[in-house]
Parts: C-alpha cells; sequence; structure tokens
C-alpha cells in the first residue's frame, strides 16, 4: 500500500527528467541497451535507472554490475504479479520510483524505465513514461515484427536488436525492418547491434533530439494503446 500521494505525469515543463519507457520481451537486450545508453551519454546526461521484475532485482543488479551508472542510481521495483501491471494499470509504484529519484539527483536529464519483461503485448502507460522503446531481437524470428501488437505497431521507436546474430540465425535484417516499418505507419525503427558504432550513433541521434523535445516543451505521450485481452494462468481473461 502506497503511504502518499503520487503526483500525475504533467506536460513537459523542463523541471523533470525525461522519462523513457523500454518494453519488449525477455532477452531482446533491454538491460543492455540501457547499460549502453548510460555508457554512451555518460558526462553528457545525468541518468538514472528503475528496473521491474516480477520476484528479483535482477536486471538491477546486472546493470550495477556492468559499471555504467553510479549503483544508487539503479533502482528495482519488485512487481509481484504480472509485470505489465506495473507499468499500465496502477503505475504508482514506479512513479513514486521515479519520483524519489528525482529528488534525490536533483537535476536529473534522463530516467529510463525498463519493464519486467511480458510477451509482445505489454507497453508503457503515458502517465509514466514521456516516450518508449519497444525492444524486439533479431535471434526471436524475422517474422516477429509481422506479429503486430501495440508496442511493435505504435511505440516511438521500435528496435530489431542484435543485428551482429542475424547470419547465425539466418534472419533477413533488412526484410526484418522493412515488415517494422510496415506496421508502424512511419514511425521509427532502429536496426541496432552494440558492436555496429554506426547504429549505436543513430540511436545517440533520436535520443539527442527526443530530450532536446523534451525539453523545449513541445514532447507529448503518446499512448501506444492497451494490451489485448488475453488469459492468465488462472483462466481469467484480462483486458487492460
Ligand atoms: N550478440 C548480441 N548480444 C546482445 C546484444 N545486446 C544484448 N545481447 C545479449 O542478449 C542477452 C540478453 O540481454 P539482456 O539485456 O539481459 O535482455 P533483457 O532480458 O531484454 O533485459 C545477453 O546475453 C546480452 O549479452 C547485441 O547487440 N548483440
Ligand atoms: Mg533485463
Amino acid at each position: 500500500m502506497l503511504d502518499r500521494p503520487v503526483e500525475a505525469n504533467q506536460p513537459a515543463r523542463g523541471r523533470r527528467a525525461l522519462r523513457l519507457g523500454v518494453a519488449g520481451p525477455v532477452g531482446t537486450g533491454k538491460s543492455s541497451l540501457i547499460a549502453l545508453i548510460c555508457a554512451e551519454f555518460a558526462g553528457e546526461l545525468s541518468i538514472a535507472v528503475i528496473t521491474n521484475d516480477i520476484y528479483t532485482d535482477e536486471d538491477a543488479r546486472f546493470l550495477r554490475s556492468a559499471g555504467v551508472l553510479a549503483p544508487e542510481r539503479i533502482r528495482a521495483v519488485e512487481t509481484g504479479a504480472c509485470p505489465h501491471t506495473a507499468i499500465r494499470d496502477d503505475v504508482s509504484q514506479n512513479l513514486l520510483a521515479v519520483e524519489d529519484l528525482e529528488h534525490d539527483f536533483d537535476p536529473l536529464d534522463l530516467v529510463l524505465v525498463e519493464s519486467g519483461g511480458d510477451n509482445l503485448t505489454a507497453t508503457f502507460s503515458p502517465a509514466l513514461v514521456d516516450a518508449q522503446f519497444f525492444v524486439l531481437d533479431v535471434a526471436g524470428g524475422g517474422d516477429v515484427a509481422r506479429k503486430g501488437g501495440p508496442g511493435i505497431a505504435r511505440a516511438d521507436m521500435l528496435i530489431v536488436n542484435k543485428t551482429d546474430l542475424a547470419p547465425y540465425v539466418g534472419v533477413d535484417v533488412d526484410q526484418m525492418v522493412r515488415d517494422a516499418e510496415a506496421a508502424r505507419d512511419g514511425r521509427p525503427v532502429l536496426a541496432l547491434s552494440r558492436s555496429d558504432p554506426r547504429s549505436v550513433a543513430a540511436l545517440r541521434h533520436w535520443l539527442s533530439h527526443t530530450v532536446d523535445h523534451f525539453r523545449s516543451g513541445s514532447l507529448h505521450p503518446q499512448d501506444p494503446g492497451p494490451m489485448a485481452p488475453h488469459t492468465h494462468g488462472d483462466g481469467t481473461v484480462h483486458s487492460h
């Protein structure tokens, strides 16, 4: 139970950090992407991170051990239930964690929130984040971008990750990107590998631009839309 009210997500006024959500299935490289962003923007942006795990703080420990950010700037929210609920239905735990970080490390430029790693359908509420990534990887199969869903179709940026693995898993990256673009109605798609400097430069460019956009007060959070109705382990059907 929360012991204090949460502040509603205010329109950008430049007085708080840009809040950027990172969603996508388990293992697609969300924590690694966050580590990459921290390393790339070290000395340039003041950053903090929130991870969401169901029962553990595994992702937070991974990021602390990566040594890309002071350990106290990385906090774990243990969602205790289906991870999508904490980024979509009742975001209060995460919002309090964001506000605590903004308070403790004032002024922060960027707070990254990693989702618990759900299926293809989880998205962040615009009440929690100003912008969001949805991360797929080539090892998940070349056809995954065609499967659609709100994150693939409408996240602010879709990342097709680990392109360095494409030759080993028989995936045509260009085709996967074309499929993703077709599903996204002009929204951006980035083919990324942490070992490909050109793709990392493109990531930097997008994020720098988005920080500027946020600071100017003209970034308005877009809602990718709710998850599709789905069945939980007890057989009940949920719509979010
Ligand atoms: N080959 C390759 N592996 C990557 C890349 N990014 C992440 N990985 C690996 O993918 C695995 C899952 O990454 P992780 O960040 O934990 O995924 P998460 O579950 O989405 O947070 C780890 O073994 C990473 O080292 C990449 O660009 N290329
Ligand atoms: Mg992770």
